[in-house]
């Protein structure tokens, strides 16, 4: 069975929209197979965002990630990396469709509320890095 990363990024634990993030992964059909409320230090979101480490935004994307707990969750289903990222929208929140999350709750392509692996070999590199213990 198919399995992706998710995160509610720190933005989305301050907006006290865990529940709803949650809720909308069940609906679908999705399901969690685990779960963590974390901060990241800077090794692991450097880790995380390696893809981008020379983009001009990384710093900046580095201390966003760690300003706060988020919340790690495996999520298993069929064609589960495609389904999270259809929930999740764009990453730019104001070209995300209304019914996303992103598109439901931001407005900032930082501060963009969820995280899912873009492939399921990404989601393989993820999941290993915030659940090493998870077979
Ligand atoms: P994510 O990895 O968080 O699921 O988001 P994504 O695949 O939709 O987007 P990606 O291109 O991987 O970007 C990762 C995260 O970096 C932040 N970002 N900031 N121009 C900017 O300031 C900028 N571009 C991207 C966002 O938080 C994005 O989700
Ligand atoms: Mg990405």
């Amino acid at each position: 069975m198919e399995r992706t990363l998710v995160l509610i990024k720190p933005d989305g634990v301050r907006r006290n929209i865990i529940g709803d993030v949650i809720s909308r992964i069940e609906r679908k059909g999705l399901k969690i197979v685990a779960l963590e409320l974390r901060t990241l230090d800077a090794e692991t979101a450097r880790t995380h965002y390696e893809e981008h480490a020379s983009r001009p935004f990384f710093p900046s994307l580095v201390d966003f990630i760690t300003s706060g707990p988020l919340v790690a969750m495996v999520v298993e289903g069929d064609r589960c990396v495609e389904a999270f990222r259809a929930l999740a929208g764009a990453t730019d929140p104001v070209a995300a469709g209304p019914g996303t999350i992103r598109g439901d709750f931001a407005l900032q392509v930082q501060a963009n509320i969820v995280h899912g692996s873009d492939s399921t070999y990404s989601a393989e590199r993820e999941i290993k890095l915030f659940f090493p213990d998870l077979g």
